[in-house]
């Protein structure tokens, strides 16, 4: 067990698809910066602990709702790398029919529900999801994921309202990068802990290291254990920061001062983070199991590559199918 009271499987876990994370957004860039991949990446590097560490504290039946910044979460919601980058390349077989960019991802079979390009409007789909959950009474949670520019629309705080007025099975959680494309946190609103919004609900407001899958993990776990239990919405404030550009066509600083890129560079590293950790918990012996994962994963990741490649391109006709779905496809 760790200081968090992990064990060494759950840790090895979180260390795995935090790397696959991590590697999958790098393949990513890299192959869209040496042209052989459409559609600029928005990536999540530095905030990989947030998706990973969140839907680790969940059972299979649960669902999640993904920013565009939550790729760790569908990753760890057990969706295939071949079958995420067949949808990253546009391919016919990708779940969305290779109409994905970022946002429109669904993958109603692994409890992925679609985002949404407009910021904080997958926020309201959450709690919809949420209210259909216990209507249903099928005892699932779900975990809403958005930026920090989210919280200051009004969708999320007409969401938050509702969850709490009908004390839904949902865990409301803050990736706050401290940015909202250029415009720092500081010039959208007048508070530092966005945490500190939830008590205008009546729902629990709670500040985790978004850093620290460890700690994001553990938080989550209450909150969904909460939400499980009938005791309705929490918000988790996950403080993080975007290392690239707000995607890959964007200067890389934005506006961002220097030495604040700098001081993040060193503190936002969940992927090296994780594996010190587990490496001083559990011993030296654990350091040859971390190289395997990172084994697997590299050739996971190439051969998810070649298989992308060699996929079909979508048809001209299927450019509208996939787009609302058809009542028997939702699994909720
Ligand atoms: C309603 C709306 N306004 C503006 C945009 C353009 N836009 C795309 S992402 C983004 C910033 C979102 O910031 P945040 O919620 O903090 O998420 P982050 O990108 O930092 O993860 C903006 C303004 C949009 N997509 N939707
Ligand atoms: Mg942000």
């Amino acid at each position: 067990m760790n200081d968090n009271n992990i064990g060494l499987e759950t840790s090895l876990s979180l260390y795995h698809y935090l790397y696959l994370t991590r590697r999958f957004e790098e393949t990513l860039i890299h192959l869209y910066h040496s042209g052989q991949l459409r559609g600029h990446p928005h990536s999540s590097i530095g905030q990989e602990a947030i998706g990973v560490g969140a839907v680790q504290a969940l059972l299979p039946e649960d669902m999640i709702c993904p920013s565009l910044r939550s790729i760790g979460s569908i990753l760890a919601k057990g969706v295939e790398t071949k079958v995420l980058m067949c949808e990253a390349f546009r391919k016919a077989n990708g779940p969305s029919g290779g109409k994905w960019l970022y946002h429109h991802i669904c993958v109603p079979d692994k409890g992925v529900i679609i985002g949404s390009a407009v910021v904080a409007a997958s926020i309201p789909t959450a709690v919809g999801v949420a209210l259909a959950i216990k209507m249903r009474k099928t005892n699932q949670v779900v975990l809403s994921f958005f930026g920090d520019g989210a919280t200051s629309r009004g969708d999320f705080h007409e969401a938050l309202n509702f969850a709490s007025v009908f004390q839904l099975p949902i865990v409301f959680i803050c990736e706050n990068n401290l940015y909202a494309l250029s415009t720092p946190q500081r010039k959208q609103m007048n508070i530092v802990d966005i945490a500190l919004r939830a008590g205008s609900y009546g729902i629990p407001g709670i500040v985790a290291d978004g850093c620290d899958v460890f700690d994001v993990y553990k938080k989550v776990q209450l909150s969904v254990d909460d939400a499980r239990q009938g005791k309705g919405p929490s918000l988790i404030e996950c403080k993080t920061y975007r290392l690239r550009a707000h995607s890959e066509i964007d200067p890389e600083d934005m506006g961002r001062p220097k030495d604040e890129l700098e001081f993040w560079r060193e503190r936002a590293n969940p992927v090296r983070d994780c594996k010190d950790k587990i490496i001083q918990t559990f011993g030296e012996d654990t350091a040859h199991r971390l190289s395997e994962i990172e084994k697997e994963v590299d050739s996971d990741l190439s051969s998810a590559v070649e298989i992308a490649k060699s996929s079909p391109n979508p048809a001209p006709e299927t450019a509208t199918t996939k787009v609302f779905a058809e009542i028997d496809e939702v699994v909720i």
